[in-house]
C-alpha cells in the first residue's frame, strides 16, 4: 500500500504529464503533493488549489533543494521537451535539462529523498535500430551502443547514467522508464512542441471546420510509431517506481502504426476524407520505431494497453473542445484555459 501521508513531489507538474500525475495521486488519497515548474502558474496544464505549487526554475540547483526539501518520493518529469518539431530545433536547450535531472538528484541525496523516478524516452535508441519503416521493436538492450537521438536523446541516455550511478555510488533509490510518444487530453496540440497525435488531431480539427479537405503531413506517412495513452503512462510510471526493477524499461504501447494509419484513424473519428499533402523537408526522426515489452511484461506482468483507437477518441474531442474555445476568444496559449483549480 502507497503511503499517502508522505510528502510527493513532481518536478514538471505544469506539464502534460506531471500535471496528470498531480491529478491522479489526489484521486488517490495522496495528501501531501509539491508541484513544481518553471511556467508561470496560469500556464500549467493542470492545476489544482490544493496541491503545494511552486514556481521555480529547477536548471538552478539551489531551486532543487527548495522542491526536494522534505520530501519522501520525487518523480522528475522536468524536462525541455517536444515533438520532432521541437526537439530537432532545439538540441542545446534539450541537452541543457541535464542541469535538472543533475541538480535534483543532488538535491534528493541532500534531502535525505526515499525514491526517485526518472523520466526517460525512447529518443535514446541506436538509430541504427530504427531505419525500418516496418516498426522495429525496441528491447532495452538496444540503446548500446549507444547511437542516441542528438541532442534530446543523448541528454536522456545520459541522465539514465546518472540516476544509475547514484543509486550504486550514493544509495539513493532510483527508478527510470523510458516513454514511447504519449498522448491524450491536456497534451500540448498546437504552439511547435506538439507530438503526431495531438497535431493531427488539430489538423484534421482546422480542415473539418474550415471546409477545407486538405492536410499536411509531416514525410511520406510511412514513418511507423506507437502511442501510449496518458491514462497507461501514468499507471506504470507508479508501478515502476514501486518496482524491484533497476535498469531502465520501457513504457510504451506495442500497437505500431504508420503515420497514414493514424491519420487514417483520426479521419475516421472526424468522419472526414481529407487530400494528403506530404512535406518531405519537415522533421521526421526515425522511420520506424516500436516497444518491445517483454521485459515489461515478465517483471509487472502488465503492459500499456489501451487501444490507440480509443485514446484517440478522447484526444480528439478534448482537442476539438479546446480548438473551439480558442477560437471563441479564449486566451492563446492552452495552459490559461486549461487549468483545472481542485
Ligand atoms: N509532430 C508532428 N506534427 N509530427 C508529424 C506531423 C505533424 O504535423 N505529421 C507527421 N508527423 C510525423 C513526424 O515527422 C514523425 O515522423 C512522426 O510523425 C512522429 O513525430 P512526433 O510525434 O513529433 O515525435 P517522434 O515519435 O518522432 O519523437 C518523439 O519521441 C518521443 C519518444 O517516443 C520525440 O519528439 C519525443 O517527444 C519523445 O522522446
Amino acid at each position: 500500500m502507497p503511503n499517502t501521508d508522505k510528502l510527493v513531489v513532481v518536478p514538471g507538474g505544469g506539464g502534460f504529464i506531471g500535471g496528470a500525475l498531480v491529478s491522479s495521486l489526489r484521486q488517490q488519497g495522496y495528501k501531501h503533493i509539491r508541484a513544481v515548474d518553471i511556467k508561470p502558474l496560469d500556464h500549467w496544464y493542470q492545476r489544482f488549489a490544493d496541491v503545494e505549487n511552486l514556481v521555480l526554475d529547477l536548471n538552478e540547483k539551489h531551486n532543487c533543494e527548495i522542491a526536494a526539501r522534505g520530501a519522501h518520493e520525487i518523480y522528475n518529469l522536468a524536462a525541455n521537451m517536444g515533438g520532432m518539431g521541437f526537439i530537432e530545433k532545439n538540441k542545446a536547450l534539450c541537452m541543457l535539462s541535464v542541469l535538472i535531472n543533475t541538480h535534483m538528484l543532488q538535491a534528493a541525496i541532500k534531502h535525505g529523498v526515499s525514491r526517485y523516478f526518472y523520466a526517460s524516452s525512447a529518443c535514446v535508441y541506436n538509430g541504427d535500430r530504427q531505419k525500418s519503416f516496418e516498426a522495429p521493436s525496441l528491447k532495452e538492450e538496444d540503446a548500446y551502443p549507444a547511437l542516441a537521438e542528438d541532442g534530446y536523446g543523448w541528454e536522456k541516455l545520459f541522465s539514465e547514467r546518472m540516476c544509475r550511478h547514484f543509486r550504486e555510488d550514493y544509495g539513493l533509490y532510483t527508478r527510470v522508464a523510458r516513454f514511447h510518444n504519449v498522448y491524450g487530453p491536456w497534451g500540448t496540440w498546437f504552439g511547435g512542441r506538439e507530438k503526431a497525435p495531438a497535431a493531427i488531431c488539430r489538423k484534421v480539427i482546422e480542415a473539418k471546420l474550415a471546409g477545407k479537405h486538405e492536410i499536411e503531413i509531416w514525410g511520406t506517412g510511412h514513418q511507423t510509431r506507437s502511442f501510449m495513452y496518458i491514462d497507461d503512462c501514468l499507471k506504470g510510471i507508479q508501478m515502476i517506481m514501486n518496482s524491484d526493477i533497476l535498469e531502465p524499461i520501457n513504457l510504451g504501447s506495442s500497437e505500431a502504426v504508420s503515420i497514414n494509419q493514424l491519420v487514417d484513424m483520426v479521419e475516421g473519428i472526424a468522419g472526414i476524407r481529407l487530400e494528403r499533402k506530404y512535406d518531405l523537408s519537415a522533421p521526421q526522426g526515425v522511420n520506424g520505431r516500436n516497444s518491445d515489452n517483454t521485459l515489461i511484461q515478465k517483471l509487472l506482468h502488465w503492459e500499456p494497453s489501451i487501444p490507440l483507437q480509443t485514446g484517440l477518441e478522447k484526444t480528439y474531442a478534448w482537442i476539438y473542445d479546446q480548438y473551439l474555445a480558442r477560437e471563441k476568444g479564449a486566451p492563446g496559449v492552452v495552459q490559461e484555459f486549461a487549468s483545472t483549480p481542485a
